[in-house]
């Protein structure tokens, strides 16, 4: 048996006795599916730009037209790109544990396309804008205009996703902390963990006495049990996860 067989095996039987599973999501999760992570090197027109300079309340006060020209980039992409394994391999292990809640930082919507029920976006949605002047929440506008602007009062739209800077959603917040707190096994997947305060769920977790499992293709600290590190991809990992659980309940 490899090293990774053994996590797998071992965090399999940790799944299999579990009531309440938390997984925390980032960028990672769906390079698979084609789209650059948050902190992957830009390319083309972008590549002369900081994503934490575009993904800033100065950013877009300074120029909201190229802002909006990146976000619409990507929804672009989002919208092109399908959901992968790992997106899959969390809807089929909701099915078989008691409890599962997904906290996601993405934007792009493939845990909702993949099938995952009640997300919670932490940073809000490629497909949702903001009316700048009375914070009205639009799911559709005119995708053509430069400065989209609100259909409803004129004013000019913003993404509505979390800047730099910004509050996150309070509801979604705290319904992260309370999974975080209620979880007995909690999953971290594809985020480098730079960004607070989404950074702090899996060491929450741990202090409170849950299994964590650090899932992430860039090689991670040595752990020992209750932390498992997994240095991999989350499509190859996840559906092997889940295939070994399923194994266990048969
Ligand atoms: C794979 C893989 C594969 C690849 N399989 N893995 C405490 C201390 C210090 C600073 C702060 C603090 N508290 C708050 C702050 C300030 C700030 C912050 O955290 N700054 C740090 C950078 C230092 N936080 C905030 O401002 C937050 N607001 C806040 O806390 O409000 C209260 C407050 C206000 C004012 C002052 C103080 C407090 C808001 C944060 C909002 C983040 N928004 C963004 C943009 C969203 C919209 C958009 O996408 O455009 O969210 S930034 C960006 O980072 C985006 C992401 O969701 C987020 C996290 O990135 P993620 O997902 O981790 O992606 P990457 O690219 O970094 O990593 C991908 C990983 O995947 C890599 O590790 C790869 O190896 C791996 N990978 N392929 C598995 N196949």
């Amino acid at each position: 048996m490899s090293d990774l067989d053994e996590v797998i095996t071992a965090l399999a039987h940790h799944l299999h006795a579990a009531q309440h599973v938390t997984v925390l999501t980032g960028a990672g999760i769906s390079a698979e599916s084609g789209i650059p992570t948050f902190r992957d090197a830009q390319t083309g027109l972008w590549s002369q730009f900081d994503p934490e300079e575009l993904a800033s309340p100065a950013g877009f006060a300074r120029n909201p037209g190229l802002v909006w020209r990146w976000y619409a980039e990507r929804r672009i992409k989002a919208c092109a790109a399908q959901p992968n394994p790992a997106h899959y391999a969390l809807v089929d292990l909701a099915k078989m544990v008691p409890k599962l809640t997904l906290i996601t930082q993405n934007i792009d919507g493939l845990h909702q396309r993949a099938g995952s029920q009640d997300v919670i976006e932490l940073h809000g949605s490629l497909h949702r804008a903001r009316c700048m002047a009375d914070g009205t929440v639009h799911t559709t506008w005119d995708y053509d205009e430069e400065l989209p602007q609100c259909p409803d009062c004129g004013a000019l739209l913003r993404p509505d996703v979390v800047w730099f800077g910004e509050y996150l959603p309070v509801a979604a917040l705290e319904a992260a902390y309370t999974a975080t707190l209620d979880c007995d096994v909690f999953f971290s997947i594809g985020t480098s963990g730079v960004v607070e305060p989404a950074a702090s769920l899996p060491r929450i977790a741990l202090s409170r006495g849950a299994t964590v499992l650090i899932l992430n293709l860039e090689q991670t600290t040595a752990a020992r049990p209750p932390l498992f590190t997994i240095h991999g991809k989350a499509g190859e990992v996840l559906p092997r996860l889940v295939s070994t659980v399923r194994r266990l309940r048969a």
